[in-house]
């Protein structure tokens, strides 16, 4: 197969007569390309610059899709090796006591041509988008964008969208090869054995959990209390845990890494626990999932205002304190997530092409990848006890059952909740008791997580339980929110049902 273009050169897809443009969309990862789409749908003369040699940004590159594709494959290794014994299931696949990273990164690198060419087929025929690819933007004024190797371009509006790079701890040894983030992980080029990660975060825990299930002697620190940075329940976080502890992963909350040590590449690394004291961690790879920091570097001839963090701070309407300069995406801080970004792009071309409307970003629905999906959406049990009183809670699997419950009983959990239930995942849906109105969800399982896009808009339409009740199931779901709620939703004054 041959691919669609040379994505080693500059390429240029647009209409050299334009004199001025409508916006000029400064990075054309997911914010930049959906708001690029949009703006064109909406009749707007857009210009979109990627430094980088493909649209879609980091996400195909090396970020969300590199996630799941490993989450992916720990997910087949675990079960392939939990079932090792069983005499239906093909032996577990390893080569020297573990199964070799780089053929499947190799593979990863091989697929993603192919996203890439597709994300410019679509950009280019499909949605009529014009762009450059593998050409660096800068801007002048408000109404300037010089471009590389192309001069100045004149633009009514500017959207900053050029996203965030790894934020790497200021430690010694954080240099060294052998420390990994996102963006440098495709260029490994050895078999690690024993790996600390350092973050039990979002882009953390997947990359821990992969390196577990190759085989991969790994420990993750975190600085926080494990998994306190997500909205859940205490219930959901020990399972999540448990389930990463079952399988050998032990996860070292309150503990600070102090240095990254090693000779030219990385040993071990040393680190501060709980107990205030310091121990060291033998390790030949480090992975950092330390989060990212914006490229506002770009806003700072205009003076644009910048946060604390280094985001481009925007009003709700995505406009910057320099007018005519929008931003949207990683670039403006705070939840770095593919909502976010397209959504925030779609919004700052509606704003400008005078359809505004207000981008409310604090009620999301989200997930961390383990050997799972832990998903949430709305107030978690404790904060509506807090806020509404009484509330009404379905959960699975019961507690108090003392016979064998096999359930949750789920797509993606079936070999599970018939041989070690324990294994089938956890799940809760949360009322208020009284107006009977639904105030959040949890799931720890698999695929679960699509729903929570639908539920988070039935959430803010003010569904209640009799609305879940009403829904139609797609058996066998995996989230058993429907019938849980159906259930009870016959009864006035709710009985919890877990
Ligand atoms: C194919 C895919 O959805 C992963 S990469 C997404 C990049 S973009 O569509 O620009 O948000």
């Amino acid at each position: 197969m041959t691919t669609l273009y040379d994505d080693r050169r500059p390429y240029d897809n647009f209409d050299a007569t334009t004199r001025e443009w409508d916006a000029i969309f400064i990075g054309g990862g997911a914010s930049g390309r959906f708001g690029s789409s949009y703006f064109r749908a909406m009749g707007g003369n857009q210009l979109t610059i990627e430094m980088d040699n493909h649209l879609g940004g980091k996400c195909c590159k090396n970020a969300c899709v590199l996630h799941h594709y490993l989450y992916e494959i720990a997910v087949e290794l675990d079960k392939a090796r939990i079932w090792d014994k069983k005499e239906y299931w093909p032996k577990f696949p390893q080569k020297n006591g573990k199964v070799e990273i780089l053929p499947i990164l190799r593979d990863y690198i091989v697929g993603r041509e192919y996203v890439f060419d597709f994300m410019f087929h679509q950009s280019k025929e499909q949605l009529k988008l014009q762009f450059m690819l593998n050409r660096r933007a800068s801007i002048v004024d408000p109404h300037t964008v010089k471009v590389e190797g192309k001069g100045d371009f004149k633009t009514k509006n500017i959207i900053v969208a050029a996203g965030a790079g790894p934020a790497m701890p200021n430690v010694p040894g954080n240099n060294l090869k052998g420390v990994y983030t996102y963006a440098n992980f495709l260029e490994l080029d050895y078999e690690p054995k024993d790996v600390v990660v350092v973050g039990a975060s979002k882009s953390g825990l997947p990359w821990a959990c992969f390196f577990n299930a190759v085989g991969c002697n790994t420990t993750v620190i975190e600085m926080m209390p494990a998994l306190s940075q997500f909205p859940i329940d205490d219930d959901v976080r020990d399972y999540t845990l448990r389930m990463m502890k079952i399988r050998g992963l032990p996860v070292l909350d309150c503990t600070t890494l102090v240095s990254i040590n090693g000779n030219g590449s990385v040993k071990s690394v040393t680190v501060k626990g709980k107990d205030g004291q310091e121990k060291t961690i033998k390790a030949d790879l480090v992975y950092l999932g330390t989060g990212c920091t914006p490229r506002s570097k770009l806003v700072a001839p205009l003076g644009a205002k910048i946060g604390p963090k280094k985001e481009i701070i925007i009003d709700k309407y995505m406009a910057t304190s320099v007018p005519g300069v929008y931003a949207s995406g990683d670039i403006t801080g705070g939840v770095m997530e593919m909502w976010k970004a397209r959504q925030g792009g779609m919004m700052a071309a509606k704003n400008i092409l005078g359809n505004p409307e207000a981008f409310e970003t604090e009620l999301f629905a989200d997930t961390v990848h383990t050997f799972y999906e832990t998903t949430w959406v709305g107030m978690t049990e404790k904060e509506a006890k807090e806020k509404v009183g009484q509330v009404f809670v379905a959960r699975m699997p019961i507690q108090g059952y003392k016979n064998w419950l096999p359930l949750p009983l789920c797509e993606g959990t079936m070999e599970f909740a018939h041989q070690w239930t324990d294994l089938s995942g956890y799940q809760k849906i949360i009322y208020d008791a009284k107006t009977r109105k639904f105030l959040g969800a949890q799931h720890v399982g698999y695929g679960g997580k699509d729903s929570f896009q639908y539920l988070l808009y039935m959430i803010k339409q003010g569904a209640t339980i009799d609305d879940i009740a009403n829904l139609t199931e797609l058996f066998i779901n995996p989230t058993h929110f429907i019938q849980l709620s159906r259930l009870r939703s016959g009864m006035k004054n709710l009985v919890d049902l877990g």
